[in-house]
């Protein structure tokens, strides 16, 4: 039986590019989409008229699925999904909340919707909504993030609901997908990986520091504030970090944090930027083409999975 994920979408490979804000845009959208995976623009911190824009671009650049992510803490959130209804996407997924006010039109308009979750309580709740799938996003991700491992975490989401569970978090090659099938996910969604490909539209700086991260090389700030990010450890997040151990004016920390994730994209600025990554940063040696990257990753999670063991079975 052909995976579900790709005969609801039609895409070739169960492979979600993440929809990164700021990042996520074209023309890395088409390039994931013209491999035979599902490009996501990243709606987030984006005008209405520029999603409009990019949706153009991305239907003229590929024939094939892509999507939309709605970072739903944006207050622009009501008239994006506008224009999505309008263009008829064939996919949402959405971050950072509950989708619950925009499930009727989005479903109405037949675009596919996958929150992402991470915890079980909202993925049941998502299900019952009538969520196509949920994305369940564990705690090594970029960005904003929940607080369970994707280890942990998504074999709970996949025993909890009988929609196809897409993994995201600590996702960047064959190996992690395939890990991610073993658990019961259907498909994947990667972010990191795709951040240092050719196609990202993202300033080289931030691509370089992708490349010479390591093991250990993100932190995660916000979290006495209630909005956990993870970035690359940098000035920004040292300064945030102590602010936040000094108990200091919430406000302090909004200031210096606020537009950095802009900096880092489109400035490269490396000091005061706002490096969002994951950690699997630290497995990430080369800047390589979306396609490239998705046929390694198909690939070696097939051979992984088509091994037999080498031990007795019982
Ligand atoms: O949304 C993300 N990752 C993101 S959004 C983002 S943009 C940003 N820029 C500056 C500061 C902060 C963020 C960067 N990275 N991932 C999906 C995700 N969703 N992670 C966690 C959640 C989530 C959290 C709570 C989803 C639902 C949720 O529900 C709460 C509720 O309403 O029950």
């Amino acid at each position: 039986m052909a995976n579900r994920i790709c005969r609801l979408l039609g895409i070739r490979y169960p492979i979600f590019l993440g929809g990164m804000a700021h990042v996520a845009r074209e023309p890395l959208v088409s390039a994931v989409s013209n491999a035979g995976g599902l490009g996501i623009i990243g709606a987030g911190g984006m005008p209405p008229e520029e999603l409009e824009r990019q949706i153009q671009l991305v239907r003229k650049a590929t024939d094939r699925p892509f999507g939309v992510n709605l970072m739903l803490m944006d207050p622009k959130v009501p008239e994006q999904v506008e224009v999505v209804v309008r263009a008829r996407v064939p996919l949402v997924t959405t971050g950072a909340g509950s989708p619950a006010k925009y499930m009727d039109s989005l479903k109405g308009a037949g675009v596919k919707v996958f929150p992402v979750v991470p915890a079980v309580a909202l993925a049941q709740r998502m299900e019952k909504l009538g969520a196509d799938g949920v994305i369940a996003e564990g705690m090594e991700s970029g960005g904003h993030i929940g607080t369970e491992t994707t280890m942990a975490l998504l074999p709970q989401v996949v025993d909890a609901v009988s929609i196809p569970v897409v993994a995201a978090g600590g996702i960047a090659d064959g190996r992690g997908m395939a890990a991610a099938l073993a658990l019961g996910a259907e498909g994947v969604q990667v972010g990191t990986r795709f951040l240092a490909s050719v196609e990202a539209p993202v300033h080289e700086n931030y691509k370089q520091a992708v490349l010479k991260a390591g093991d250990r090389a993100t932190t995660i700030t916000g979290r006495s504030l209630g909005r956990p990010v993870r970035c690359l450890t940098n000035k920004l997040t040292k300064t945030l970090a102590r602010y936040e151990a000094e108990g200091r004016d919430p406000e302090e920390f909004e200031s210096l944090a606020v537009g950095g994730l802009r900096r880092a994209v489109y400035e490269g600025d490396l000091e005061t930027g706002s490096l969002m990554a994951g950690q699997v940063a630290g497995l990430i040696r080369e800047i390589k083409p979306a396609a490239e990257i998705i046929e390694e990753m198909v690939k070696t999670a097939a051979e992984i999975l088509s091994r037999g063991v080498d031990f007795p079975v019982p």
